[in-house]
């Protein structure tokens, strides 16, 4: 399996997924920097995603599994002993899907755009960093009570998620400085091996 990433992106929590369900994948970057996408064979990346954004995972049969969300949950899938989703049909894993929808449409698409790309202005940016606090807080809130991670004591994928989103914070302008559950929770998280991994082969750094 091939994912197309780029680094430090959302397409990054896929990739942590893999690396803690001990599933090898293939990588091939993608220079979202530049119109048009091309990856680093020199592939135009809009004729493997037509929507144009990682990431994207190629099965071995050339299909693509496209949308971070799905494709973080089939690849944990793949591994159940890994225990990184609940089985389907569980209301656990309902809970799992309701925070990755959260993550995904009220953090991840509060960030990204907005705060990525100066041109949206500085209003739109101040009422996304605005609504940001007030989604965090209540993820706070709950990291406070949970347990280690979203779902209790086990890691799952929509902490490859919360992690990867929230880690743009510093970046992003946004201030983590009164969320003292969530800094701890992502510094745990930042310590695993599966996510230095992760995160060194897509060449960032991590902390010593
Ligand atoms: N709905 C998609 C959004 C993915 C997305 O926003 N990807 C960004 C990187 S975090 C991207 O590739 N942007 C480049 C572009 O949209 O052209 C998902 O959740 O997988």
């Amino acid at each position: 399996m091939k994912l197309y990433y780029a680094t430090g992106t959302c397409s990054l929590s896929p990739h942590i997924v893999a690396m803690e369900a001990g599933i090898a994948l293939t990588l091939e970057r993608v220079d979202i920097g530049k119109t048009p996408h091309v990856t680093a064979s020199g592939v135009d990346f809009s004729r493997v995603n037509p929507n144009g954004y990682v990431p994207a995972l190629e099965l071995d049969d050339g299909s693509v599994l496209t949308e971070g969300v799905a494709i973080a949950q089939y690849l944990a899938d793949l591994a159940p002993a890994s225990s990184l989703a609940p089985p389907a049909g569980t209301i656990a894993r309902v809970q799992l899907q309701t925070w990755l929808n959260f993550i995904a449409t009220e953090l991840h698409k509060m960030y990204s755009p907005w705060l990525f790309h100066p041109e949206y202005g500085v209003e739109a940016q101040a009422a996304a960093r605005a609504k940001i606090a007030e989604r965090l807080a209540f993820v706070e809130t709950h990291l406070g009570t949970c347990g280690s991670f979203i779902l209790g004591e086990h890691f799952t994928v929509a902490d490859a998620y919360l992690f990867t989103i929230t880690s743009w914070s510093p970046f992003a302008g946004v201030d983590l400085s009164g969320f003292p559950h969530l800094r701890a929770y992502l510094a745990r998280i930042a310590a695993r091996p599966a996510v230095r991994q992760a995160m060194q082969a897509e060449g960032m750094k991590v902390a010593a």
